[in-house]
C-alpha cells in the first residue's frame, strides 16, 4: 500500500496493479456447463431461430421476474427499438438523458423526439416532478431508466402515464434480479427491456429480452424480432433481425446458475467499498435499498471537488495510473453528446441536476473478477489521495506544466 502522495503512480511511482481493472469484466462460470450445452446444441445443428436453449431462457426469465412474457433479443438496443415500435410510439417521449445513449438513439433513430427530462439529485433517475412541465400535445410516453438497477417512482410515474393517456415503458437494462417493494424488474409500465450484454450482471455475451404480461404486444414484438414472420412464407408486419442466438442462450442459463454468487461477491464488494469510503470527506458512494433484491452491479461514487480538494477527472486520471480503470458513467450526458448537442443546444439550461451528476459520477470496479485485496488497495489509494489532496493538487499542476513543456516542440 502507498502511504505518501509522492509514490502514486501518475507521479512515477509503480501501479498498483500490474493488470488492468476494469469496471466491466465479464462473469464467467462453469465452463463445463456451458460447453456441454454448446456441444449438444451442436450436436443438434439448430443455432439460431427461436432454438430450444433460447425458449428454456425465456421461460428461466419469465419465472424469476415472475412475468407473463419474455422475449430474449440479441440486445437491449434493439430490444427498445423493436418496444418504441410495436407500442406505436410517435412524436415526442419523456426520457432522461442521464442515461446510456442507447436509451435515446433507440427512440431517434426511429425520428421520435427525446424530451430530456431531469434526474432526481439521489435517485438518478427520472424526476417525475418534473414530467409535467415538458408534456406537449406530441408526447406519447415516458421511457424511464432503473438506473444502477435502483428502481424509483414507479407508481408516480404509471400514475402520470395513466392520466395523461401516455405509454409507460423502462429501459431496465441494468436491474435483472432488483426489485421494487417487492415486485422484480420486468413487471412495471408496459414493458421492460434488460440487457445481457458481456459487462452486465446477467451475461449472454451480447443480448438482453422485453419483459411484459401484454400478450398481444409480446406476439407482436415476437414477429418483429424475425423480420414479421409468422410462417415459412408469410410476412405480417415490419421487422428486423433482433434474435438472440442459441450459444448466447446457452451463456445465459450457465449464467443464471450461478447468479446468487454474483450477488454476493457483488454485495461483499459494494459493503467493503462502504467501510472503506466512510466519512471520506467529497466522496459519496450510492448505496442500494436493503429491503429490496439487488444486485449491486455498480458501485457508483460521486465525486464533490469542495470535499476532496481535487475534482472527478483529476481523480480519474490518478486511478487510471495505478491500472485501476474507473468509468465515468454517464458523462457528458446524452444531451451533450451528438446529435443531440447540435439539436438541443438549450438543453444543458433546463438539466442543471444531469450536468451536476454528470461532471461527479465515477464508477469503481466490481464484479467476480474484483475481490477483498483489490477493493482494500482502490479504498486506499483514494484515502490516501483525499488525505494529501492539496500536496497531490500541487504535484499535478507540476505534472501537467513539465508535461507541456517536453510536448513543445
Ligand atoms: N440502456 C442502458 C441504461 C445501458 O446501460 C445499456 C448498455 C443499454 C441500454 C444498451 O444495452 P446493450 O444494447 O449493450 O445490450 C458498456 C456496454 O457495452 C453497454 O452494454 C453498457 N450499457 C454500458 C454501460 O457499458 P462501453 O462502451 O462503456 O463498453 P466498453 O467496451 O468500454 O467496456 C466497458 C469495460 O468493460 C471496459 O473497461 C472493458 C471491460 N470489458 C468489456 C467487454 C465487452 C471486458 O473486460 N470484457 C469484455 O468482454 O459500454
Amino acid at each position: 500500500m502507498k502511504s505518501r502522495g509522492e509514490d502514486l503512480a501518475i507521479f512515477g511511482g509503480p501501479p498498483a496493479f500490474s493488470e488492468a481493472l476494469h469496471v466491466g469484466r465479464p462473469n464467467v462460470f462453469d465452463r463445463a456447463r456451458f460447453l456441454d450445452r454448446v456441444n449438444k446444441m451442436l450436436d443438434r445443428r439448430w443455432l439460431t431461430n427461436d432454438g430450444p436453449l433460447v425458449q428454456e431462457f425465456e421461460q428461466r426469465l419469465a419465472d424469476i421476474c415472475a412475468i407473463d412474457h419474455c422475449i430474449a433479443v440479441c440486445n437491449a438496443t434493439l430490444g427498445l427499438e423493436l418496444l418504441i415500435r410495436a407500442c406505436g410510439l410517435t412524436g415526442e417521449v419523456i426520457v432522461p438523458s442521464f442515461t446510456f445513449v442507447a436509451t435515446v438513439h433507440a427512440l431517434q433513430t426511429q425520428s421520435i423526439v427525446p424530451h430530456f427530462c431531469d434526474i432526481g439529485r439521489d435517485t438518478h433517475s427520472i424526476d417525475p416532478r418534473r414530467i409535467e412541465r415538458s408534456l406537449t400535445s406530441r408526447t406519447s410516453a415516458i421511457l424511464a431508466v432503473h438506473l444502477w438497477g435502483r428502481i424509483h417512482d414507479v407508481e408516480i410515474l404509471a400514475d402520470l402515464a395513466a392520466r395523461h393517456g401516455l405509454t409507460l415503458l423502462f429501459d431496465a437494462a441494468h436491474a435483472f434480479g432488483c426489485s421494487y417493494q417487492g415486485v422484480s424488474a420486468g413487471g412495471f409500465g408496459r414493458a421492460e427491456v434488460f440487457s445481457f450484454h458481456a459487462t452486465k450482471f446477467l451475461n449472454t455475451f451480447e443480448g438482453g429480452a422485453i419483459a411484459t404480461n401484454d400478450g398481444d404486444l409480446a406476439g407482436r414484438l415476437r414477429l418483429m424480432r424475425n423480420f414479421g414472420f409468422r410462417d415459412f412464407d408469410s410476412v405480417v408486419s415490419l421487422g428486423t433481425n433482433a434474435k438472440m442466438s442459441e450459444v448466447s442462450a446457452a451463456m445465459g442459463l450457465t449464467a443464471l446458475e450461478s447468479l446468487d454468487r454474483v450477488v454476493a461477491c457483488n454485495r461483499a464488494n459494494h459493503e467493503q467499498y462502504a467501510e472503506l469510503l466512510n466519512n471520506l470527506p467529497g466522496v459519496k458512494l450510492l448505496a442500494y435499498d436493503e429491503t429490496e433484491s439487488c444486485n449491486y452491479q455498480y458501485v457508483v461514487v460521486e465525486i464533490d471537488e469542495r470535499g476532496v480538494g481535487l475534482n472527478r477527472d483529476e481523480l480519474m486520471r490518478i486511478l487510471w495510473a495505478e491500472n485501476v480503470l474507473a468509468r465515468r458513467y454517464f458523462f457528458p450526458g446524452c444531451h451533450r453528446m451528438e446529435p443531440y448537442r447540435a439539436l438541443y443546444p438549450e438543453a444543458p439550461d433546463r438539466l442543471p441536476v444531469t450536468e451536476q451528476v454528470c461532471s461527479r459520477v465515477l464508477q469503481l470496479p466490481t464484479g467476480t473478477a474484483v475481490g477483498p485485496d483489490e477493493v482494500a488497495v482502490i479504498g486506499s489509494i483514494l484515502r490516501l489521495v483525499v488525505d494529501e489532496a492539496p500536496k497531490v493538487k500541487r504535484l499535478l499542476e507540476k505534472e501537467s506544466r513539465d508535461s507541456e513543456v517536453t510536448s513543445v516542440p
